[in-house]
């Protein structure tokens, strides 16, 4: 092949590449090299296609097809180009190429638009490596500065400005952009829905708040043979009631409520001892700030009952939370009316996955379109969207831009 891609399906494995692992999911975690590469070689992807490529102070990478007007200003279109660990090749990636594609596609059908045309490539969403999520879109839209960085570590314990400098970012006062008139993400809807109603575009409404923590257990570790059931500090034993607990709690709330405990560390992790410190994470999300503050308020009671229970020490920290968000009504009855006139069928949802598109709602016009996941797997190496459902997407976006942003 090429250096660079031609079409959509040999650039979703091109992007893939960086960061392949064996078992054929990705791992791009924010600043790494498989990170640095990809958003090297997207850069240079973008260069060959005549956009004017630059990169802000913490990464983020942009492509932009400028107007014929100088004062102009900007719809972005894009995501991000971070995956969790030995994710799927279309999470954020789909989002970043379509926005290539559809440039170069506009560019050559229609030349300069009236609107400044820019599409982004996130440095990070997923949080995966280190614990902030959003980072790219949260500094975009002032939700985030350098200040919130500060002391976090990944599990290595690398701190994130070390990262972020040795990757040649974090160098520069961060100045938030004021030229941004509309986003738009276009991304696999991450969830079974589309593909049990059998519809090609997701058109969301809204996208669920979410609220993550990291809960510390501490007690005692002393002999398992040794030690009598009443005389214990087992922390393990007081982690897995809260965790019982935490699942149970859910179901007094209506399905939108969804919940799980993704990471879980027990020490000294050694069979005939007693656990002393066991640390797991809970991730909560819904589309209503109240019922999921009621629902958070809930179990984080209920943990520290049970860690009165068996006399441990407990911390309860939240380490992200986004607020749930509404997309532009207006922009989704254009991409309604784009499908219905294209004969695509098309599906008003919620999301339950976070986007960036969720920061940029609060600053301007915003909305996020789907195209299905296979089997509505997401977040694994067996993520799938068909060749058809990610040219419908592009097909989609593309008129849509040409609507938004020619002829104005
Ligand atoms: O976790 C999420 O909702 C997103 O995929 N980062
Ligand atoms: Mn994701
Ligand atoms: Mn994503």
């Amino acid at each position: 092949m090429a250096q660079f891609p031609t079409n959509l399906n040999e650039a979703i494995e091109w992007l893939a590449s960086f960061g392949g692992e064996p078992d054929g999911g990705v791992t791009r975690t924010l600043y790494s090299q498989s990170w640095k590469d990809a958003q090297q070689n997207l850069k240079g992807w973008m260069e060959e296609a005549g956009l004017l490529t630059n990169y802000d102070c913490v990464g983020n990478l942009f492509g932009k097809l400028p107007s014929s007007n100088p004062n102009a200003q900007t719809i972005l279109i894009g995501s991000h180009v971070d995956t969790v660990k030995s994710g799927g090749k279309y999470d954020g990636a789909y989002g970043i190429i379509a926005g290539i594609l559809a440039l170069i596609q506009l560019k050559n059908q229609f030349g300069q638009p009236s609107i400044n045309l820019e599409v982004v490539s996130f440095c990070e969403e997923e949080g995966s490596r280190f614990p902030i999520a959003l980072w790219g879109s949260g500094m975009m839209t002032g939700v985030y500065s350098y200040k919130d960085i500060r002391d976090i570590r990944d599990s290595e314990g690398i701190s994130f400005e070390t990262a972020m400098m040795a990757a040649g970012f974090g160098r520069s006062e961060y100045r938030v952009r004021d030229d941004i008139q509309t986003f738009i993400e276009l991304h696999i809807e991450q969830g079974p829905t589309l593909e049990k109603v059998n519809k090609s575009i997701g058109i969301v409404k809204a996208i669920v708040g979410q609220k993550r923590f990291r809960i510390t257990v501490n007690g005692e570790s002393n002999h398992v043979g040794t030690t009598s059931m009443k005389w214990r500090r087992d922390a393990l034993h007081g982690a897995i009631n809260m965790i019982h607990d935490l699942y149970e709690g859910v179901k007094e709330y209506d399905e939108d409520l969804v919940t799980s405990v993704g990471q879980l560390f027990v020490e000294p992790n050694v069979p005939n001892v007693i656990p002393n410190h066991v640390q797991f994470t809970v991730d909560a999300r819904h589309p209503n700030e109240s019922v999921l503050s009621s629902f958070c308020q809930q179990f984080t009671s209920r943990f520290e009952t049970h860690a009165k229970k068996h006399d441990l020490d407990i911390k309860i920290e939240m380490w992200h939370e986004v607020h749930p968000a509404q997309m532009d009504r207006k922009l989704n009855e254009m991409i309604d009316s784009i499908c219905t006139g294209s004969g695509i069928a098309s599906h008003w949802m919620n999301s339950g996955a976070g986007h960036d598109a969720q920061l940029f709602a609060r600053i301007c016009p915003t909305t996020i379109l789907f195209v299905p996941s296979k089997g509505g797997i997401s977040h694994s190496p067996l993520e799938f969207t068909s060749t058809k459902d990610l040219e419908t997407g592009l097909e989609v976006l593309i008129k849509f831009l040409h609507q938004l942003a020619y002829n104005r």
